[in-house]
């Protein structure tokens, strides 16, 4: 066997974590000042609300993206009496022809329409808004600003049977007159109603895109290191020479990009290779399949440079296992570290390093 093309290797499994991870579409629609833009600046990366007015697709209704953000808002206002019928109808077309299309990934995958509990009332606005939603996507009641329920969230369930679920959530903390503190609340609650409901194509993007629920993003890393780990059980079942690792390789870097697709980090080519140089302690020049299998034997104290030549199966997932796990403990402290916002490539890089040396 002869050696592998990193290069290659790494380009090609970056197009699959893509493909992969999908692009989930969010409208969210709600009257003005219900807290629509301070809920998708809470929920998701990048603080998107804050870029500016987005794309307008409708009257009433702007597309708001951005580069490298595998997702796509829709933000619906209009629902005031005046301009509640145009609304209606201009968005009935736009989702409908949205939902037509053939490519999975122009869907509008959910909808949430937000109502503010302080106002204690559904109009009947929300009510046709939801009907005619729910024709095309599943749709999720939201009430913001919650602070005391009072029995209005079943009020809303029950004014708003086509909703799949109605959440109370509280975007940001604050302080009551009398210094009670209230933290924000019932985001998380909302990610999971929520990725409940987006199809398995578009989940990972989604996933990837909020920044509340760090737990989601590990749970759907470790799936994938689970079934890198088999795959390399499999590969190892069938005594290979470290020295090419044809085989080896490609399931560690499918499983990285998997990974780093599902934390929401940007896909780069030069990224997922300085990874890889990290764990071969190399340089991307110099990045070879050899270096790399020899590297990742390091993480398994007591293999070290083992084996003259083959990698038995229970090796080759543990191996897996050990690098999967690390990076992606390392991502999760830096998420974490920065509130779910996404660490710099050279962070992940010098966390990976003391994992190394650890
Ligand atoms: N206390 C509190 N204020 C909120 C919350 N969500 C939004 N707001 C405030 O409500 C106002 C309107 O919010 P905004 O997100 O602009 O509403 P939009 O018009 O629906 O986009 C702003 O002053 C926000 O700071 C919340 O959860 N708690
Ligand atoms: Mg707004």
């Amino acid at each position: 066997m002869s050696e592998i093309n990193i290069g290659e290797t790494v380009k090609r499994a970056l197009e699959e974590a893509m493909r992969e991870r999908g692009h989930a579409n969010v409208l969210i629609a709600g009257r003005t000042g219900v807290g629509k833009s301070t809920l998708i600046n809470s929920m998701f990366q990048g603080r998107f609300a804050s870029t500016g007015q987005g794309r307008p697709v409708t009257d009433a209704t702007r597309e708001i993206s951005k580069p490298g953000i595998p997702i796509t808002i829709f933000d619906t206002r209009g629902l005031e009496m005046a301009e509640f019928a145009n609304t209606l109808t201009q968005l009935k077309t736009f989702v409908a022809a949205r939902c037509r299309d053939r490519d999975a990934r122009q869907h509008i995958h959910v909808a949430w329409v937000c109502i503010a509990e302080d106002l204690r009332r559904v109009e009947e606005a929300e009510t046709s808004l939801v009907d005619m939603l729910a024709e095309f996507v599943p749709v999720l009641g939201v009430v913001t600003k919650a602070r005391a329920d009072q029995g209005f969230r079943a009020e809303v369930q029950r004014l708003l049977p086509r909703a799949v679920n109605v959440v109370r959530v509280r975007s940001l903390a604050e302080e009551l007159d009398d210094g009670h503190q209230l933290p924000s609340m019932g985001l998380n609650d909302l990610v999971q109603a929520t990725a409940d409901l987006i199809p398995e194509g578009q989940r990972r993007a989604f996933v990837a895109a909020q920044k509340v629920d760090l737990e989601l993003k590990r749970k759907t890393s470790h799936m994938i290191v689970g079934g890198a780990a088999a795959a390399a059980a499999g590969v190892g079942g069938v005594p290979i020479p470290f020295a090419d690792a044809a085989l080896l390789i490609p399931i560690q870097v499918g499983m990285i990009s998997g990974i780093t697709a599902t934390y929401g980090l940007a896909l780069s080519n030069g990224f997922l290779s300085a990874v890889l140089a990290s764990v071969a302690g190399g340089t991307i020049t110099t990045l070879s399949g050899r270096a790399i299998v020899g590297g990742l034997l390091k993480l398994l104290p007591g293999l070290g440079s083992a084996a003259g030549g083959a990698i038995a199966a229970t090796t080759a997932a543990a191996l897996t296992t050990a690098f999967g796990a690390g990076y992606i403990a390392a991502l999760d402290a830096l998420f974490a570290k920065h509130k779910g916002e996404p660490p710099t490539e050279a962070e992940v890089l010098a966390a990976l390093a003391s994992l190394q040396r650890g």
